[in-house]
């Protein structure tokens, strides 16, 4: 088999032949070609005449195997939640300090096995009844996890879960390393646990930079043909590696991720994949440049034969996946100057897509995740850090379109305004270097799906109330069929970031598109989902405001069908009959 640059597609529409074809050797033999110039074939797949017949499987002999002394059917077994029983002082205040300084449950973790059973394998039976050659073998892989001051057990399990589901042969080894942790049991009784281990390495920063620069030096060390990097308070599910590893053979410029399921943040339950439910998300990322999920498409959908395709996602989470090692340095590794926490998923998702690759998730790979409300983790120069991070990812990938995201958030607006984020000359170097498509062609062609909002509205910024002196916001976290709230204008765009569109709309259009919804007096005016979103559709008539000008800075605002005006009254915005007099009718935009 050959790999292509011009039909990526051709060699995947064989895979379930590639990896389940029992025969031997020799009929299996394929090379893959260099898929750009700068970068070396990889000669390792070919066949090795020695090399054992059959399947990989995850029994397969595991020298390094090391039972702990926990067991594994006791509390939380089978993936099962953890139920105290009732519990002393001493434990609530137990539990409570675990929860403090992880925001997961710690009380809980800690009277689970390090390596608790998850039971019998509950992937797609397609998934299930994957086999995967040994000869020629699938590329080894070193395991990357980094962490931060990560709870003692939650940190062990993630290391005996890679150790106990993956075939020793594709194991090369497991590097953990330490950004600097200030707790004592990650000191030498970590080393000391690890060192028994063998194929475990402890390496550390002795400066906290964050999970990119810990990332780097784990990848600089590594020597295995694949990077596979995980968060560390994970768990693999059964058959989890060689989807991976299988996948990135048939197509070694792919990023690829598994699927990630929730380990509850409260209880430890880990939710097992249903035999029956295809897998459903994928990644996307929004105008204030977070990560989010949303539903596979249709169109792509359609396109999986059957359970074990691979899906396309515009992003990912950026935590767990693998990478051929010598594309992780092909197409630019990290931006060496993110620092500690948030942004790196985003850029990572642009250039791949961008420079050549493509980032794929991989649904018969199954790994838990605990997923938690809230950061525990301190930032040294503050939480701007985040927002400087995001603003290197918009000078760097995001064109004309980087402006999109600066309308949204002021802070970012400043550091990219004052030039406060860094030297970005090294990664634009490496997007001239690597020929990178533009950010409108990644939207065209890798994310057609997006919203787009107008690159340059007429009118934007917080829509200020004259008479009451404050500014709309669409208030909470789920804002939709919610009133809007007036609140203290802080400038800081976000929440109160509304935009005046061509078609006479006021949107909110951050993550979703919300539109300034009209509604009949006294019930309060509602923030919707936009009647107009692309397509044939129209603005709903509640939705589309005129403009009656005042001055420069604005208006009022009347909805035509209504015949009314935005007012503020008793702290609410209401419609009301126009009178041009009445200072609460007054807005502005700034
Ligand atoms: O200063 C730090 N140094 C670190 O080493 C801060 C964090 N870390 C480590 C930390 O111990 C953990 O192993 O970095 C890892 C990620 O930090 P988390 O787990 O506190 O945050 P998270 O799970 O929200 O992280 C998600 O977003 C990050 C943004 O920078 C990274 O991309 C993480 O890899 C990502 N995690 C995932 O993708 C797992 C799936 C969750 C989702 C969505
Ligand atoms: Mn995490």
């Amino acid at each position: 088999w050959t790999s292509s640059e011009e039909s990526p597609e051709s060699l995947s529409l064989k895979r379930r032949e590639v990896i389940t074809a029992p025969g031997s050797a020799d009929q299996l033999r394929f090379q893959i070609r260099a898929p750009f110039p700068q970068w070396p074939a990889i000669s390792s797949v070919s066949a090795d005449p020695s090399c054992p017949s059959g399947y990989h499987s995850p029994d397969e002999l595991k020298p390094h195997f090391v039972r702990p002394v926990e067991d594994p059917d006791g509390p939380g077994a089978d993936g099962r939640e953890f139920i105290p029983d009732k519990m002393s002082p001493a434990e609530i205040t137990e539990k409570e300090e675990g929860l403090s300084k992880n925001f997961f449950n710690q009380f809980a973790s800690d009277r689970i096995s390090v390596h608790r059973s998850l039971g019998n394998d509950t992937r797609h039976p397609e998934c299930v009844e994957q086999k995967f050659l040994r000869c020629p073998r699938l590329p080894d892989t070193s395991v990357i996890i980094v962490f931060h001051n990560e709870a003692w057990s939650t940190l062990l399990r993630t290391v005996y879960s890679v150790l106990h589901t993956s075939p020793a042969v594709l194991l090369r080894e497991i590097i953990l390393v330490d950004d600097a942790s200030t707790q004592d049991h990650l000191k030498s009784p970590l080393e000391l646990h690890m060192q028994a281990l063998k194929i475990v390495q402890v390496l550390r920063q002795k400066e906290r930079k964050g999970l990119v620069p810990a990332r780097l030096l784990g990848a600089q060390e590594a020597k295995g043909e694949v990077l596979t990097f995980l968060d560390s308070h994970c768990e693999c599910f059964s058959g989890w590696l060689e989807p991976l590893l299988s996948q990135l053979l048939q197509q070694p410029t792919a990023v690829v991720s598994p699927v990630i399921v929730v380990i509850d943040s409260n209880t430890l339950k880990f939710t097992k994949p249903h035999p029956s439910i295809p897998t459903r998300s994928r990644g996307n990322f929004d105008w204030g440049l977070s990560f989010g999920w949303e539903n596979i498409p249709d169109p792509e959908r359609l396109k999986r034969k059957d359970e074990t395709y691979p899906v396309k996602t515009p992003t990912f989470a950026g935590g767990l996946f693998s990478i051929f090692k010598n594309f992780f340095e092909h197409i630019g590794r990290y931006d060496d100057q993110m620092e500690i926490w948030g942004g790196e998923n985003i850029e990572m998702s642009f250039r791949v897509w961008m420079c050549g690759g493509q980032l794929l998730v991989v649904p018969c790979s199954v790994v838990g995740h605990i997923f938690r409300s809230r950061t525990p983790h301190t930032f040294p120069k503050g939480l701007e850090t985040i927002v400087r991070n995001q603003v290197r990812v918009a000078e760097v990938w995001m064109d004309d379109y980087k402006n999109v995201f600066y309308r949204r958030n002021k802070k970012a607006a400043s550091i990219a305004l004052n030039n406060t984020y860094g030297d970005i000359s090294a990664r634009l170097e490496l997007r001239e270097e690597l020929q990178c498509k533009n950010f409108s062609w990644y939207l065209k062609n890798v994310y057609p799906e997006a919203f787009l909002p107008e690159l340059a509205p007429a009118l934007f910024g917080s829509l200020k109330n004259v008479g009451s002196n404050t500014c709309l916001d669409i208030g909470e976290k789920k804002p939709l069929r919610k009133a809007v709230i007036l609140y203290l204008c802080h400038g800081m765009g976000g929440n109160q970031h509304f935009e005046y569109t061509s078609r006479q709309e006021l949107r909110h259009n951050t993550a979703l598109q919300l539109c300034l919804h009209a509604t009949i007096a006294p019930e309060p005016v509602r923030i919707e989902l936009c009647n107009y979103r692309g397509g044939s559709t129209v603005p709903a008539p509640q939705q589309q405001w005129s403009l009656k000008l005042l001055s420069p800075q604005c208006c009022l605002l009347e909805c035509e069908v209504f015949k009314k005006c935005l007012t503020v009254e008793g702290g609410k915005a209401v419609m009301k009959n126009c009178n041009p007099a009445d200072k609460y009718q007054h807005w502005t935009f700034s």
